[in-house]
Parts: C-alpha cells; structure tokens; sequence
C-alpha cells in the first residue's frame, strides 16, 4: 500500500467521505494585473501549515476534533480563465452535491467565481460577503471580462441588487465607489458595518470570500496589490468569530503571493487565518 505523495494542511487528514468541509486549492493568477505569483499561495498555505498548533487558543477548538478533507491543488490551466473557473466549478459542483461545504484557496481573486457558479446553483438566494481592499468592480479591466478586477461586478451579473456586502474597501476607481452605492453594501476601510449586515442576512446562505489584502500590508506584504490602511490581524478574528451565526456555505482566501514576502510572515498569518475559518465553520 502507498500513502498519498503530500501534506495536506495541518489537522485536516480525514477522507473525503467522512468529512463535512472540503478544502481544495485553486493555483491560478493569469489575469494578475500588478505582482504575480498567487499561483503559489494555495501550495504555500498548505506547507507552512506545519508551523501552526492545531489548538485555536481564540475560539477554545482543535482540528483534531474536526472531519475535513484536504484534496491538494487542482491542476489548472493558466492560459485559459473560463477552461480554469469551469474547473474549479466541476469540483465545487461535485462537494456540494456530496452535502459538504468546499473551501477554496486561491490564486488570485477570479478563482471564486468558478466556485461561486455553482454555489449559486444551489443556492439562488445566496448573499456574498466581501473582505478586500479593492471593490472588484469593474466591469472590464484591459478590456477583459474574466478579472480579477471584475469579479464581483461578475457575482453582481448573477445575484443582482441588494445582496452584496463588501467590507475593508480602500481602493478601486471614483465609478466604481459611486455605482456601489446603487447596488452593494459597501463598507469602506474596516468591518464596522458587519454586526448589520450579520443581522440583516442570516436567514440567508451566505457565501465567504476573504482576499487576505484586506489586512494592513505592513502584516500581509505577500500579496499582488498591497494597499495601505488595512485592518489588523485582531479585527479579522473577530470578524470571523461574529460570523459563527450565519449560515456560510463555502468560503475562500486568496492573493496570498508567498514569493513577495522572504520572510514567510504572510504565508504564515496566512495559515492562521485558514485555520480559524476552518475551526468557526466546523459542525
Ligand atoms: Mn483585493
């Protein structure tokens, strides 16, 4: 008998069909406008992983206590964005139809809307919470449609009106900021509007993207678009914690570009919050 040829990420060593969270990872960053390399992030998460304790002293849990299922990278094309997100959606497809929750890191940004596709099929009345620098609003960027500058604006073309609500937000174009206004919540620097939005949407499945610039890059300089003014390790705790209310059906972290940090901080505060979302969202 052989083992499998890699480790998974710390703690989460159960089969696939014993587990009730899934996690995969997408290494995709074709469409990276600024640094490249979150192609890398998944792999990154996944081994230095091994510098965590698998006891949250935050939340008073343990992975050892939990069922999840690490299934490694999925091989991804990078010359092709829709043959990539159609890949990625195959395997959200197929851990939804098994009643598990997938959780995805990334690659850049696009990767969730590949997830987010079939999340959506299940659940059409699905709310997407946001954390980023960035608004991801556009509706092309260098006349593509399939960015990682556009995929929320992609997400919006799906769910519409109303049922978007992005926190942390510091950066993106005037329009951008202005067309939020008439359809997304947008919470602009920090997580202050959070306890609303959790009261507002938890009736409803809600789908969780984190892309890890929306910490402060003097924290998380290992990412593609560092922007100044993020929040704090802290805040992104208790931001999780809140959400331990809601009914989250798949989640995300991604724009961790392990090969812009030599010190191995980023990838490493990157892990940490892998681990706290795994521990809040384990039933
Ligand atoms: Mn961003």
């Amino acid at each position: 008998m052989l083992n499998k040829m890699y480790q998974e990420f710390i703690g989460c060593d159960k089969e696939f069909d014993e587990s009730s969270i899934v996690l995969f990872g997408a290494p995709f960053d074709s469409t990276t406008s600024n640094r490249p390399g979150a192609r890398f992030g998944s792999k990154a998460i996944r081994d230095e992983s091994y510098g965590l304790e698998t006891y949250s002293p935050y939340q008073d849990k343990d992975l050892e206590d939990t069922k999840i299922f690490d299934m490694g990278d999925i091989e991804l094309p990078f010359g092709d964005s829709k043959k990539a997100l159609e890949m990625i959606g195959n395997v959200t497809k197929e851990i939804l139809k098994n009643e598990k929750m997938p959780f995805m890191l990334g690659g850049e940004h696009l990767v969730t809307l590949g997830a987010f596709n079939e999340v959506y099929r299940k659940y059409p009345d699905i709310r997407l919470i946001q954390f980023d620098a960035h608004t991801d609003l556009r509706d092309e960027y260098l006349n593509v449609k399939l960015s990682h500058a556009c995929v929320v604006r992609r997400i919006w073309d799906m769910i519409g009106d109303g049922k978007i609500y992005q926190f942390g937000i510091r950066s993106g174009m005037r329009e951008e900021f202005y067309w939020a206004k008439e359809h997304t919540t947008l919470n602009k620097y920090n997580l202050s509007g959070l306890d609303k939005a959790i009261e507002e949407i938890k009736d409803y499945p809600v789908y969780l993207t984190i892309d890890l610039d929306v910490l402060d890059p003097g924290i998380m300089p290992g990412t593609g678009t560092p922007e100044a003014g993020g929040i704090s390790f802290n805040e992104l705790i208790d931001g999780i914690k809140k959400m331990s209310g809601l009914n989250i059906v798949a989640v995300d972290v991604n724009e961790l570009a392990p090969n812009l940090d030599m010190s191995g901080a980023s990838s490493a505060l990157a892990c940490k919050v892998v681990r706290e979302l795994l521990l809040m969202l384990y039933r």
